[in-house]
């Protein structure tokens, strides 16, 4: 899936809710650390320029990409909590490993926001390669954690 015409990391949003008065829970993946960091960081900032105050976003680690959904779901299961996004990055090898944590990961996540109603986001890159991943993490093709977060906010205000 081309995500070449889709870079929210060049957005415009004029957010019709008060940012600075939602409260986010970023949940991110320790499993290759390089890459998540730089989502995180993405995430983190773009929620600060959006108007979100740093007192307003907590940051869980979990070890990896699997354990996202329980992390998720321990956050959205806080009344403090609006909004929880999920970092993770998981690289194709040789096993079927790939699979089943994406697999799991994505209906995971999805069944957390549908269970809480609220909106939990799907900032997981999933590429062949690391260099994939770098290029989505601040890279050529943008940051996907600026565009987590900016869906995050786009969400509550639905
Ligand atoms: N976690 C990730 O977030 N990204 C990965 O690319 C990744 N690859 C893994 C490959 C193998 C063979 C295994 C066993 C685990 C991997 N994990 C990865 C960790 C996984 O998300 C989880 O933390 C562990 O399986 C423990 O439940």
């Amino acid at each position: 899936m081309a995500t070449a015409l889709k870079n929210l990391s060049d957005y415009s949003l004029q957010s019709s809710i008060d940012v600075s008065s939602k409260t986010f829970a970023i949940v991110v993946a320790e499993w290759n650390a390089e890459v998540t960091e730089k989502l995180y960081e993405g995430a983190y900032q773009t929620l600060l320029k959006e108007g979100a105050k740093p007192e307003n976003i907590v940051r869980k680690n979990v070890p990896g990409s699997f354990e996202l959904s329980l992390g998720a779901q321990w956050m959205a299961a806080r009344n403090d909590v609006d909004a929880v996004i999920c970092i993770g990055c998981v690289i194709q090898g040789d096993t079927k490993h790939f699979d089943f944590i994406c697999e799991a990961v994505a209906h995971g996540i999805t069944n957390v926001g549908l269970k809480y109603s609220k909106p939990v986001i799907f900032g997981v890159l999933t590429p062949n390669t690391l260099e994939q991943a770098l290029d989505r993490a601040g890279g050529k093709h943008g940051n996907k954690g600026d565009e987590a977060a900016i869906t995050a906010i786009k969400m509550l205000q639905f």
